[in-house]
């Protein structure tokens, strides 16, 4: 018998738990599994696959046959129940049933490149085999997932016909990860990449390239734009080389940010001037210096002259000669340079939206042929919703990567869920309504990166439903035309399992996620509200920051009579820089997008929607929509309980009540500051602000991830930690 009370209270919880676990219908899952969980199918279904895969013939011998073979392997043999054996025959003695992967073609396949692979039900002989076949070892290895992937969604695999080849050659992730371990904008712990530990290479850093393996991924920069000289010493290049061979089966190319100064900082050089031979000689070394450790460098990523970073304008040159500069050094090898179109500066007048089209556009044509510059989705900087960046289709004579965010940075860091793919197949779709060289953003791209959402949180990306946003990047840079439904689906039976029951409510939340949230932060196209520095949180009325576009209130311009920024030819004239008949509808308030209204016009309070409603009232009514669907994303998710495992249910409830709670923050803030404007009573059935906008204004925090510089401030009296409740009521 137990005599202490401590103990009784120990042995209660424990049975209290134990209770809890045994309540949950669904058994206990991890995070850390991704979409890559092989739990095993059921019943219903269980021999109809079986009977397609009884073994996998294939020649295992290369190291990436070898991760093809192993993957395939693994997950079939998990799903099924048994072990899916291995035979290494001529493709003439494989039997029924038999999955034949083909890496290796003397005669290759037309149509689908080096990196795809086709997937097909093959009856020739007599018998009836699936055959995977690719190019060479990479296309095997995607094919392959693609075939696990068909098994996880419980898709027909009797009858495949499947061809399929990357619409972009590199789809990368760029991290943002600093050398001491810190992710800037990042959500989800510490770097993955331990330097100290280096060159051994943790099993994480193997089934972080699985994961990016399974989506596509065959490009990384490991390092922060705003880069650290250092990582390009030798002992920090011997680190990276072993990081490039640990990955190179998986078909991942390592690339490096560099950073523009490093000639003075490693070099001792004085200058950095991309036009001074020493420095030409430098960075040239360098680059052969690196390839010699790493054959199949990627590259460099470069921020030049772009929030206080380093860059050839220092030396009076142009964005032209510093990355011809880097890529000229890097050319004989193979490597590519990705230069980043992402600059604006507080001492030019001109509307930041404008300021990378009227710097970049006019070098078309004068980059060198391996020079990409990578450009981001929209004209300011990931915000939950902005209009496609003016470049996308203006310079035909340039490669354009499109870069996009999975970290969210401005949406909320981790808090409950936001979706991304919508948005990104929305910047992928956007007509340019150029003639050259397509109508289609996509159709000008020669790349995709996103900067990834990725640390060494369990859970990989700092809640479960971030993964998702790392699935739909990969997806959407192989496929940009791949429906975001679909991928929605995809990754909801992979990552939540098949019943309809649950796939159906969790694939409507990822589906309405992103609205809900631009609706609840910045609708209407307001953009840039958040609060100073990290961006957490709502600042609609901070406009005392010395660079005056970190304003919100640059941004949203509200005052007395009206709200939203004169992009037009009476304000900025940033509509001009689209195509004329883009330009002529983003000037007409009839025929701008609603949603992109207040980006590109100033309108009175009482301005007449088209509802016929007044702007003041839809603005308040967006508010309230959107957290009424983040309510209801609440709500769905509760009602999932008995089909989630407990502990992953438990996980993203709490991450959407906090969600609500921040949405209820914005909403209440933004109206609060608005409304000290407009002066106009809420329309009926709205309730007022719980607290005066003084009170809004004056939360303050303390220790926000992601951002380097702390920030002591507080809420009320009391200090607020990123981590608590935005001072809930
Ligand atoms: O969105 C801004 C971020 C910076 C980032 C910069 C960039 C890496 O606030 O943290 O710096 O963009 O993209 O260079």
């Amino acid at each position: 018998m137990l005599s202490t009370t401590p103990l009784r209270i120990a042995l209660r919880a424990l049975l209290a738990i134990a209770a809890a676990l045994a309540s949950s219908a669904v058994a206990a899952d991890n995070s850390y599994d991704l979409w890559l969980r092989y739990p095993r199918v059921e019943a219903t279904h269980l021999n109809y696959y079986r009977a397609r895969a009884t073994a996998i013939v294939a020649d295992c011998s290369t190291p990436t046959m070898r991760v093809a073979c192993t993957e395939l392997q693994r997950g079939l043999s998990q799903m099924l129940g048994r072990t899916v054996p291995i035979r290494h025959v001529p493709l003439d003695q494989s039997r029924d049933g038999d999955i034949v992967l083909v890496g290796q073609r003397s005669i290759p396949l037309a149509g689908i490149g080096d990196q795809g692979y086709v997937i097909a039900t093959d009856r020739t002989s007599g018998h009836r085999r699936t055959v995977i076949a690719a190019n060479n070892g990479i296309g095997a290895l995607y094919g392959a997932f693609e075939y696990l992937r068909l098994v996880q969604t419980r898709r027909e695999v009797a009858d495949l016909k499947i061809a399929s080849a990357p619409a972009l050659p590199l789809r990368m992730l760029d991290h943002w990860d600093n050398l001491d371990g810190t992710v800037e904008r990042g959500y989800a712990g510490r770097s993955l990449w331990n330097w100290s530990k280096l060159p051994r290479i943790d099993p994480r850093m193997i089934d972080y390239a699985r994961a990016d393996a399974s989506i596509g991924i065959n490009a990384v920069v490991l390092n922060n734009v705003n880069a650290d000289a250092r990582l390009l010493t030798p002992e920090y290049l011997r680190n990276v080389a072993a990081i490039a061979d640990a990955w190179r089966p998986y078909g991942i190319r390592v690339f490096l940010s560099a950073r523009f100064s490093a000639p003075i900082e490693l070099g001792g050089l004085k200058i950095a001037d991309p036009l001074e031979p020493a420095v030409r000689g430098w960075w040239k070394a360098k680059a052969d210096e690196i390839y010699r450790l790493i054959p199949d460098f990627g590259g460099f990523l470069v921020k030049a002259n772009s929030e206080g970073q380093p860059g050839p304008q220092t030396y009076g040159r142009t964005h032209v000669d510093g990355a011809n500069m880097l890529a000229a050094a890097i050319a004989p090898h193979g490597g590519t340079l990705l230069w980043r179109a992402f600059v604006y500066s507080g001492e030019k007048a001109t509307d930041r939206a404008r300021q990378a089209f009227d710097e970049f556009a006019p070098l078309d044509g004068k980059f060198a042929s391996n020079v990409i510059l990578q450009v981001k989705n929209g004209p300011i900087d990931f915000q939950p919703r902005e209009p496609f960046h003016p470049l996308f289709g203006a310079m035909p004579h340039t490669r354009v990567a499109m870069e996009v965010q999975l970290t969210r940075e401005y949406l909320g860091e981790n808090a409950g869920i936001v979706w991304l793919g919508t948005m990104w197949s929305e910047a992928l779709r956007s007509s340019t309504a150029r003639p050259r060289p397509a109508f289609q953003v996509l159709g000008s791209l020669s790349t995709i990166a996103g900067v990834a959402n990725i640390g060494s949180n369990p859970d990989w990306t700092g809640s479960d439903f971030d993964q998702a946003n790392w699935y739909a990047f990969g997806r959407l840079a192989w496929d940009p035309a791949v429906e975001p439904a679909q991928i929605a689906e995809e990754w909801t039976r992979m990552t939540w399992g098949n019943d309809p029951r649950a796939v159906k409510p969790i694939v409507k939340m990822l589906m309405t996620s992103r609205e809900a949230t631009v609706d609840a932060m910045t609708p209407l196209g307001l953009a840039h509200q958040m609060a100073t520095g990290h961006h957490y949180g709502p600042g609609p009325w901070i406009s005392d920051l010395a660079e005056p576009s970190w304003n919100p209130a640059y941004y949203n311009r509200a005052d007395r009579a009206g709200i939203g920024f004169d992009r037009t030819a009476n304000g900025s004239n940033a509509v001009a820089q689209y195509s004329p008949p883009i330009a002529r509808c983003l000037t007409d308030t009839a025929c701008v997008p609603e949603t992109e209204l207040l980006w590109f016009h100033h309108l009175p309070w009482t301005y007449r929607m088209r509802s016929g409603a007044t702007l003041w009232d839809t603005l308040v009514e967006r508010y309230d929509r959107g957290v009424s669907a983040i309510a209801m994303m609440n709500r769905s998710w509760s009602q999932l309980g008995p089909l989630i495992d407990a502990r992953r249910h438990a996980a993203v409830a709490s991450s959407l009540r906090r969600q609500l709670l921040e949405s209820e923050w914005w909403r209440n803030s933004s109206i609060a500051y608005f409304q000290s404007l407009s002066r106009l009573p809420l329309p009926a059935g709205h309730a007022a602000p719980p607290r005066p906008l003084s009170w809004y204004e004056g939360v303050r925090f303390d220790t926000v991830p992601g951002f380097l510089t702390p920030r002591i401030g507080s809420c009320r009296s009391s200090v607020v930690v990123r981590g608590d409740p935005p001072c809930a009521p």
